[in-house]
């Protein structure tokens, strides 16, 4: 990673594509995740979607992948934890979407020093509905944010920025193998798979540890350098599937994000 690379970060919000790993090592651990879905599809499913690096050892592999960790501690920092994941995956031809959205917006973090990096498990096109950031728009202030809760949108609460000029969008290609990473106030989204492919993705938030959690508990894996000097649990990696072990760990912190995210609302979904 240049000087040049982490400026673009700054002035853009976002950084892609980047290679994590080989196009055999992606195709190995796609492989890998088919098989983990196909032995326990209630555990990967669209619902069962967050902090699955704490119980499946290939999303905990991508996690860990050092060509993220270097390229995290490139731009905020050499002290940072894993925070939490999530799974986007939209199947063929199908209808869910991202509406445009900030991350930072209901995570309860400031200041702002954490990053999302989003990881392709298989081809995220124009065609698969592929992640679309407006470039810049990280440098403004939160914007305000309207619940829908709309039935097809993959976001928890369903919230939107309205007003959001399409023409700025810049869509993320990315190969599996490829990462892309962008900044917690990035405005991003992304639209229906059109292709007869899967779409999936891994996003991972990584913190730096100087960030305050002010709504929450503060769950950590451990990454690099210190850890934060306020209160924190630390969590375990799996050391395999869905042990009862990393279950019990995944449902705590689930329910921890889940009591962050649907604060101020009396609505909630099952994700
Ligand atoms: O996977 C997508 O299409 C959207 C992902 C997203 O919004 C995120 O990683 O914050």
């Amino acid at each position: 990673m240049t000087e040049a690379d982490v400026a673009c970060y700054r002035e853009s919000g976002y950084l892609s594509p980047v290679d994590i790993m080989s196009p055999t090592v992606a195709e190995q651990l796609f492989l890998q995740f088919e098989e983990a879905e196909k032995r326990f599809p209630e555990a990967l499913n669209a619902i069962s979607r967050t902090n699955t690096h704490l119980t499946f050892m290939c999303i905990d592999a991508i996690a860990h992948n050092e060509v993220i960790l270097d390229t995290v501690e490139n731009l905020i920092g050499s002290d940072f934890y894993l925070r939490e994941s999530v799974i986007f995956a939209k199947p063929p031809e199908s209808e869910g979407f991202v509406s445009w959205h900030q991350d930072a917006i209901y995570m309860g973090l400031t200041p702002h020093d954490f990053v999302n990096v989003w990881c392709a498990l298989t081809e995220s096109s124009d065609e698969t509905g592929c992640l679309r950031v407006i470039p810049g728009s990280h440098l403004g202030s939160l914007r305000e944010h309207e619940d829908t809760f709309a039935e097809k949108n993959m976001l928890t609460r369903g919230h939107q920025i309205g007003g959001v000029d399409q023409k700025l969008a810049r869509n993320i290609l990315l190969k599996p193998g490829q990462a892309s990473f962008h900044h917690p106030k990035m405005i991003h989204g992304s639209l229906p798979n059109r292709s007869p492919n899967r779409r999936i993705g891994v996003a991972f938030w990584y913190v730096a540890a100087h960030v305050q959690q002010t709504v929450g508990e503060r769950f950590i894996l451990p990454m690099r350098g210190r850890r934060p000097d306020a209160e924190f649990t630390v969590l375990n990696r799996p050391e395999r599937d869905m042990s009862d072990e990393s279950v019990a760990q995944q449902a705590m912190v689930r329910q921890n994000y889940e009591n962050i995210m649907y604060r101020g609302t009396d609505r909630s979904r099952r994700y």
